[in-house]
């Protein structure tokens, strides 16, 4: 039999280590405890999706703080709606595509002004990439600026010929728009092929 103070000094450490596993085991993930990697197509969710119906679309997006989780990760972002991943819109050539930007982001910090550097965090716009369509008024337009507080109605009017395919929209504004996208506000337009002409492609009729 072990003299009575080694049998406590054995009993000590082995509770020792017990509480160092159980603590470990305990502690709850978060972002300051990472419990594991993610994989891409985990983080994947499907965003909302907007359908024209009858050749128009109407369609309101809000940009707002929101905080993210996936699983144990936790992030506050600048988003549309809500979500990382801004909603899908699906549109036919021809179709009208109305878009009500809200931005409901607060006051950016004063004097916070520069050409192409980083400033006006809460300043937003947006771009359709790769729809040939017009860059003025209040279609296509990246020099409309949306302040904090502010609602801007963009009208995006599809020509009858637009090649089909997958394109996106993001903000655009000179100081916010990489960190806005980089954050997560990005979405899909998906034009389909269309439905009331199968003519000849308008690229292939000009070659
Ligand atoms: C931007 O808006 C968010 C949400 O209202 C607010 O938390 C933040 O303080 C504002 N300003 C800056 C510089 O991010
Ligand atoms: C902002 O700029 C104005 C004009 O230059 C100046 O009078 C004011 O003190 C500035 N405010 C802050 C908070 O820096
Ligand atoms: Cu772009």
């Amino acid at each position: 039999m072990l003299p009575l103070s080694s049998l406590h000094q054995l009993v000590s450490v082995i509770l020792f280590i017990a509480s160092l596993t159980l603590g470990q085991q305990s502690l709850p993930c978060s972002n300051t405890n990472p419990c594991r990697r993610f994989r891409v197509d985990e983080l994947y969710n499907e965003p909302t999706f907007y359908q024209s119906r009858a050749r128009r679309l109407d369609i309101t997006m809000s940009v707002e703080m929101a905080e993210i989780r996936f699983d144990w990760l936790k992030i506050w972002r600048r988003t549309y709606n809500g979500a990382i991943g801004g909603p899908t819109w699906m549109v036919y050539p021809g179709d009208t595509l109305n878009l009500r930007l809200e931005n409901k982001l607060g006051p950016n910090p004063v004097n916070d002004t520069g050409p192409n550097t980083y400033h006006k965090p809460n300043t937003t716009n947006i771009h359709v990439h790769g729809l040939h369509i017009s860059p003025e008024g209040i279609s296509d337009n990246v020099f409309l600026t949306v302040e904090p507080g502010a609602v801007q109605q963009y009208q995006f009017n599809i020509p009858e010929h637009h090649p089909a395919g997958t394109y996106w929209y993001h903000p655009h504004f000179h100081g916010s728009g990489n960190f806005q996208v980089s954050g997560g506000m990005a979405g899909l337009i998906i034009i389909q092929d269309n439905p009331y002409h199968f003519d000849t492609p308008y690229e292939l009729r000009m070659v």
